[in-house]
């Protein structure tokens, strides 16, 4: 399930605030047991990241959702990502705008599978962040998603995939998401 309550650990990871606090990510965890981490450059990014949270909360798959920046906020990402395995994460996903070096980076830190997802939001309209996240060099491997909401939630929907591989509920779950969607498309406009 997804973490979103209002600790004060939570409030601390809060940068400076430019919404509403309702709609802040935070880093508190609920539910099952945390398996993916949703990590994002900006609480900026919330507004698009959220449907990663969303879509993995809807499939029972618990989630930490983290606000750390490779440029800002270096050693708050290399102590969690470097600790992530060892707390039990199993995929990380990774959000970030412009120069968005998250996804790269994370990857170079940890050999869990790293899914990048690259947000608009900048004069160039996602591009930067794409060709940032997707042009890795050889030997560091992050899976590259569409720029936005689709790309948050479409890696949502990856991590769920992975852990499906091994856990038959993640694997029901994620067949009954494709049904009730095959379900919902009318056969006319
Ligand atoms: N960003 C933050 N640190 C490094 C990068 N690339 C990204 C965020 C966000 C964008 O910069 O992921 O998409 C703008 O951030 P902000 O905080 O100025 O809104």
């Amino acid at each position: 399930m997804v973490a979103r309550s209002k600790t004060p650990r939570a409030r601390t990871l809060r940068p400076a605030a430019k919404k509403p606090a309702a709609k802040r990510p935070v880093a508190k965890r609920r539910g099952g047991r945390v398996r993916v981490a949703i990590l994002m450059g900006s609480a900026s990014d919330w507004s698009a990241m959220q449907a990663a949270a969303d879509v993995l909360e809807q499939l029972g798959v618990g989630v930490d959702v983290r606000v750390m920046s490779a440029h800002r906020t270096p050693d708050r990402h290399r102590d969690f990502v470097t600790r992530a395995e060892g707390r039990g994460i199993e995929v990380i996903i990774a959000g970030a705008g412009a120069a968005a070096h998250l996804a790269g980076v994370t990857a170079a830190l940890t050999t869990l599978p790293v899914l990048g997802v690259p947000l608009e939001g900048t004069p160039l309209q996602g591009l930067d962040a794409l060709l940032s996240t997707v042009q890795m060099p050889g030997g560091v491997p992050v899976a590259t998603f569409a720029i936005g909401k689709a790309g948050a939630k479409n890696a949502g929907l990856f991590a769920a995939a992975i852990l499906a591989s091994k856990d038959p509920e993640v694997r029901a779950a994620l067949a009954a998401f494709r049904r009730a969607q095959t379900a919902a498309v009318p056969e006319r406009p």
